[in-house]
């Protein structure tokens, strides 16, 4: 019946500045064209599903001409996320799990906000990606945003940046306690000194080879939410997946996770039946041959898919609050 159905809303972000290549800002529009919403109706768990279109904004006058050292794009950036706040904030406060489609990574800005502010701060964030998007201005080499989200939202690093003018209403941020990565293959000096000296729950490609996929996903949870009652937010850079099972993108690594791995990872999570938040981001269409464009949005939507309960042995899923993690 109806009642069972998830609520779901879907919103894009055709976001391209936080880095330098054209064409990520396709990414909404070739996902939806790879029939997301076609292949959602199809799964065993019933949905009902709105799409939020794709977000726009416009930078006001006081920000434009604006410049902050080594934050290319700053104005647009600022801007772009302010209006995906809001939007996510809106999206989960109606009460449907928000599933935003970058985008460049900067947008995980926005929607962790948006979430923080729908659930007044309860939640925790998984961060699945090759890096780990820990730059300030001050540690970038490429002045890009979309590797610096994690730490214009992380509490313990705010003393590092300068004042962010128009990014005023980005408040409160979370705890770096708060949050694991997973996948992690290319990390920066200066993001290791942080991981490090922080203690942060960072899981590499290493340790999904010594204890395996499930047993990471658990790991993680139990660090940044023990007691399994926050709100959980997915930020799913597509570049975690390996080059081989999702070429097109930026800043593609060899010796990522394999799609297996990633479904499984957000099978797990559906199954807490506590995901509000998924970001399937840096999708590049742009980027690679028609087959790698398609083989790339098949491995987004297929992880899109398993966060909304997709069953790969084709069961209809009964309460997924009382379903086991094993
Ligand atoms: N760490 C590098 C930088 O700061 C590369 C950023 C990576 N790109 C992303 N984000 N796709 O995960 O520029
Ligand atoms: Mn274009
Ligand atoms: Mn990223
Ligand atoms: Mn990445």
């Amino acid at each position: 019946s109806a009642s069972d159905a998830l609520k779901v809303g879907i919103l894009g972000v055709p976001f391209d500045k936080g880095q330098a290549k054209k064409g990520v800002g396709h990414g909404p529009a070739a996902i939806r064209k790879a029939g997301l919403l076609e292949r959602l109706s199809d799964i065993e768990q019933k949905l009902d599903i709105k799409d939020y279109g794709d977000v726009n904004y416009e930078v006001p006058q006081q920000l434009k001409d604006l410049d902050i050292p080594n934050i290319k794009s700053y104005a647009d950036i600022a801007s772009c996320n302010y209006q995906v706040s809001k939007k996510v904030q809106e999206i989960i406060e109606s009460g449907r799990i928000c599933v935003t489609l970058g985008g460049d990574h900067s947008l995980g800005l926005g929607t962790v906000d948006g979430h923080i502010k729908a659930k007044d701060e309860n939640l925790c964030v998984l961060w699945i990606d090759a890096h780990p998007d820990l730059n300030t201005n001050k540690t970038s080499t490429s002045g890009n945003a979309h590797g610096m989200p994690s730490a214009l939202l992380a509490k313990e690093l705010s003393d590092y940046w300068p004042y962010l003018p128009g990014m005023d209403w980005q408040k409160p941020v979370i705890s770096l306690r708060n949050i694991a990565y997973i996948g992690l293959r290319s990390v920066d000096s200066y993001e290791r000194l942080i991981i490090d000296k922080l203690g942060i729950n960072a899981f590499g490609m290493e340790d999904i080879e010594i204890h395996g996929i499930n047993t990471i996903v658990e790991l993680a949870l139990n660090r940044i939410d023990p007691v399994g009652e926050r709100s959980i937010h997915v930020s799913f850079d597509i570049d975690s997946l390996d080059s081989l099972e999702a070429p097109s993108t930026g800043t593609s690594v060899r010796g990522g996770m394999t799609l297996r791995e990633g479904i499984h990872l957000m099978e797990l999570i559906y199954r807490t039946g506590r995901l509000a938040a998924l970001d399937l981001v840096e999708v590049n269409p742009n980027i690679g041959t028609e087959q790698d464009v398609n083989r790339t949005t098949d491995a987004a939507i297929h992880i899109i898919m398993a966060a909304l309960g997709h069953s790969r042995r084709g069961i209809r899923p009964r309460n997924v609050n009382t379903l086991p993690l094993q």
